[in-house]
């Protein structure tokens, strides 16, 4: 397997590195349809943890500029801890691995304009097949932003080994009647060579509801140096992740048993946002949550608008106040998914 996929990545070489092939869309193969830059491509080659992180939190999970310049400060974290960082997004009918400032700039940007398709597993086809639409065709987007579920499932084939976002999808409250979990779900149980960094979920979803499905899928719920699941903006969910650890270096031996068994399954680290970002306002958050739940409800906004809906809605109502938690708590993510990078390749050797 790992000769057969030396074997995939140098193909991924051979076209990628060639801007010519850059306009070719006739044939089928994974190179054709994945561009992986010269930086991910050479550090994957030669052993550098690689960092991926996801872009709808850029286009549809933030405001501009602060989005970007989130964005470009975590990646500089990545790198400063000796990882290169990989966002993932789709442009120009590619999957890009290792996005540039600018394309980075330009997400961000369109993203606040509405001008950004979110792109989960199932969008990821239609997506890359609108680039050799002419322009303006029945609005159909070109510029791609991944969510968790689409952004693991191609570092996975990249077999990155650290992803690192803010929070996860889950089962929205009121699922029972609506059917809303979000893919992010499933995609963290098919995960086999990439674990998922967040905060926790936010309570915009129903928390315990969703570690039961993590738990069915046969998730691994990860508490990093905590016993509680966190909350994202609070550090304690109420609720319990399925185990903990206390240092990188025990992640990355879960990881290293996980992958000894072949499990084929994923695992999720759960890190609590740091003490003093933490929102003691809770309770005004829980407030303007619960009006934007209800506004969406009455306003009939379903399928993936629901989750960019209520995100940005919040900002609103709680006036920004949440923004420079959500901002804290990302960044803090990026050391800690470095680290776990970091620890794993150290024992891999
Ligand atoms: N939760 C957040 N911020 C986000 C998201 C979720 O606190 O930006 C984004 C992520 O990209 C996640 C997606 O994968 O929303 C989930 O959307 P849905 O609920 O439609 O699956
Ligand atoms: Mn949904």
């Amino acid at each position: 397997a790992v000769a057969a996929a030396r074997r995939r990545i140098s193909s991924l070489n051979l076209h990628l590195c060639s801007s010519s092939s850059l306009s070719s869309t006739s044939s089928s193969s994974l190179s054709t349809r994945i561009f992986v830059s010269d930086k991910v491509q050479t550090a994957l080659k030669n052993n550098i943890p690689v960092v991926a992180l996801e872009s709808t939190i850029i286009s549809h999970g933030m405001s501009y500029p602060e989005n970007c310049k989130c964005a470009m400060e975590v990646e500089d974290i990545i790198s400063s801890k000796g990882c290169v960082p990989a966002t993932i997004a789709i442009i120009d009918g590619y999957v890009k691995v290792g996005l540039t400032r600018k394309e980075i700039d330009k997400l961000g940007k369109e993203g606040a304009r509405g001008d950004v398709q979110k792109v989960s597993r199932r969008d990821i086809a239609p997506i890359l097949a609108n680039a050799s639409l002419s322009e303006s065709s029945l609005g159909r987007l070109k510029l791609g932003a991944t969510t968790v579920s689409a952004t693991l499932l191609i570092a996975d084939m990249m077999k990155i080994p650290v992803f690192v976002t803010g929070g996860i999808g889950g089962v929205h409250r009121n699922a029972e009647t609506t059917f809303d979990i979000s893919s992010d779900l499933i995609e963290l149980s098919r995960a086999k060579n990439t674990v998922v960094v967040c905060a926790g979920v936010k309570s915009i979803l129903d928390i315990g509801k969703t570690l039961e499905v993590l738990e069915t899928l046969g998730v691994t719920t990860v508490g990093y140096k905590t016993t509680a699941f966190p909350a994202f903006f609070t550090r304690d969910s109420g609720f319990k992740p399925s185990t903990f650890v206390n240092s990188a270096e025990e992640a990355a031996n879960l990881i290293d048993a996980r992958n000894a068994l072949r499990l084929n399954s994923g695992v999720l680290f759960a890190v609590p946002v740091p003490e003093q970002y933490e929102k003691a306002t809770g309770a005004e958050i829980e407030r303007c949550t619960t009006q934007a739940i209800r506004e969406a409800k009455r306003r009939r906004i379903s399928g993936r608008d629901v989750t960019p809906f209520l995100l940005k809605r919040i900002v609103e109502l709680s006036k920004g106040k949440s923004l420079s938690t959500n901002i804290a708590l990302v960044k803090n993510n990026a050391e800690v998914g470095a680290d776990i990078a970091i620890a794993l390749k150290d024992i891999r050797g």
